[in-house]
């Protein structure tokens, strides 16, 4: 098996265009202001960029809802801008990588309009659409925005299928015309000269034909079963890399909603040709209340422990790759989530950031997540902007829910904690926009910000810069494999990466308390063992009873 691919040794930055810098002062970030970072990038020491939609959209779902695949949202800028940046980024030996989103489209673009005109327009097909059953909804799915997955249009008198939005219209992957049309729009992006694609939520592609109701009980009984890793995706996958991926050197990291093991073995190994890594949220879903994300519960750091376990073994036992990641534009900020964004926010996010990047796979850095970015904690509903989390909100209201209880809920879980502006300095709006930003600026800006984090050595930036270092240096960060150890240990994270022979072994504590690790001596009895990284001031060496402070991180090079 080649393991010597460019990617595998990659750490990816993410960029969430909307709020990371606005040079046009109309205050939305824009293609001019990542080319006026690509310094700040290139000294962070990340190899990629991967941006989210850029193309022309009507924003109901910030760039998820794609009008046209071959221009850029005007607010971002113009397709020369674009062609700068990949120019400007290519210089400096940084790769771009797309975000394609081939699920669904708006219902803007032209293939919708032009489906919508009539039952035997040409475009029709291009969708899903169903006759009324007994006058309601094909099925009982539901979207995952809230209410049905089905949208009635009038005029025809058919159901189009919408997984999302109402206004993202799922696309029948049935027809082969749709899918020679989507690799013709790839390979024009990869003849541009992008480095890779995110491909969006690409195990939905796939749907039972048969469109059976969900007899399941919630949260189960929304239909997911009949469309997530669905029937033909595999054979979807097969046919999109050997049209377009196998004709380039390039990352493919495939979003997978609700996905499992098996699967992601089969759309990474190598010799299947499918992609070349995975994005799963399983790991994500432990401060979830009986599988209901608008919950507020403490998380499951036990479950947090096995799943990412669960997945470091039995994905290199298979041969398959990970996307490591604790953030994006979906997820709330794991400072505040999984850390302590207050009287421990530095030791806490460095703790975090070690946890998963010494691991195996692809790391992902999330905009502002590399100086410890927290959730805004905003106290108003009018300072949301998501269409989930202001559909989920009047749900709530709607059921009876009282609406600080709402609140309290979507202050830990709303995609908006993620989606605020990057707080670069501490002037004005964080330094992002000298207008009004689209969404409100987390008022902890004087404090967390890139310019003071920048110039404090021991800041959580410096952590995230030795963490890219030594995955660079070190050939066991990328090859290693995974092994848990404490495993019950209710608030240690310990685990030792193998490679050849040499061993890294790393202690994370993920609770405010102090306790003792007891490692078996196996471990720690080696000729040279070295320190690589810590998160205070004094670390200890290794031995077999050790004192771990609060969210203490501790990572030893054993030879
Ligand atoms: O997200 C897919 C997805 O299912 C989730 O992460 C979703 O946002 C979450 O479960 C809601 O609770 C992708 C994109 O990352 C997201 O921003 C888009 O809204 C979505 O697809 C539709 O394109």
């Amino acid at each position: 098996m080649n393991m010597n691919e460019w990617w595998r040794r990659s750490v990816v930055y993410q960029i969430y265009p909307k709020s990371f810098n606005d040079t046009m002062g109309n205050g939305t970030g824009d293609i001019q202001g990542i080319i006026e970072k690509l310094d700040y990038l290139k000294d962070l020491g990340v190899d990629v960029i991967w941006l989210t939609p850029i193309y022309s959209s009507p924003q109901k779902d910030n760039g998820y809802d794609i009008s046209d695949y071959y221009s850029i949202h005007s607010e971002y800028g113009t397709m020369d801008d674009f062609d700068k940046l990949l120019e400007e980024a290519h210089k400096k030996d940084l790769k771009i990588i797309m975000d394609i989103v081939v699920n669904h489209t708006s219902t803007e673009h032209q293939w919708f309009k032009e489906a919508a005109v009539s039952k035997d327009s040409p475009y029709r097909d291009y969708y899903i659409w169903k006759d009324p059953v007994d006058g309601e909804e094909p099925t009982n799915w539901q979207s995952k925005f809230g209410g049905s997955a089905w949208e009635l249009d009038e005029k025809t008198g058919q159901y189009y299928l919408h997984l999302f939005d109402v206004t993202q219209a799922d696309l029948n992957w049935e027809n082969e015309k749709v899918r020679e049309d989507v690799y013709e729009m790839m390979n024009y992006w990869f003849e541009k000269g992008v480095d890779g694609f995110r491909l969006d939520v690409i195990n939905l592609i796939s749907k039972d034909q048969a469109f059976p109701n969900d007899n399941g009980a919630t949260p189960h009984g929304d239909g997911r079963k009949f469309y997530t890793d669905g029937p033909r995706v595999h054979e979807f996958m097969k046919e999109m890399n050997r049209n377009v991926f196998s004709q380039y050197d390039v990352l493919t990291v495939g979003e997978m909603s609700s996905t499992t093991v098996d699967h992601c073995i089969k759309y990474t190994r190598p010799d299947r040709n499918e992609l070349s890594m995975t994005f799963n949220f399983h790991h994500l879903k432990v401060d979830y209340e009986n599988g209901e994300k608008w919950s507020k519960t403490p998380f499951d750091f036990q479950a947090l422990k096995n799943i990412l376990t669960k997945w470091q073994v039995e994905m290199h036992k298979g041969g398959g790759w990970n996307a490591l990641f604790w953030c994006n534009h979906d997820q709330p900020r794991v400072v505040s989530r999984y850390g302590n964004d207050e009287d421990y926010h530095k030791e806490s996010a460095k703790m975090l950031a070690t946890t998963i990047h010494l691991m195996q796979g692809t790391p992902y850095i999330y905009q502002g997540e590399e100086f410890g970015m927290t959730n805004p904690h905003f106290n108003s509903i009018e300072d949301y902007r998501d269409v989930e989390t202001l559909n989920i909100f009047n749900q709530l209201k709607e059921e009876g829910m009282a609406e600080e209880d709402i609140l309290q809920i979507i202050q830990e879980k709303s995609r908006d904690n993620s989606r605020t502006p990057v707080q670069w300095d501490d002037t004005k709006n964080g330094g992002f926009t000298t207008g009004t930003p689209w969404i409100p600026v987390a008022n902890n800006y004087t404090e967390v910000n890139a310019k003071v984090a920048q110039a404090d050595q021991d800041s959580i930036y410096y952590h995230y810069k030795k963490l890219i270092q030594m995955r660079k240096e070190l050939d066991i960060v990328t090859f290693g494999n995974f092994e848990l150890l404490l495993e019950d240990d209710p608030d240690l994270f310990v685990y030792v990466r193998q490679y050849q022979k040499e061993k890294l072994l790393v202690i994370n504590n993920f609770y405010e308390k102090e306790v003792t690790c007891s490692l078996p001596s196996h471990h720690f009895e080696k000729k040279c063992v070295e320190l690589l990284l810590s998160n205070y001031n004094d670390s200890p060496t290794v031995e077999k009873n050790m004192t771990i402070r609060p969210y203490e991180s501790l990572v030893y090079h054993l030879k």
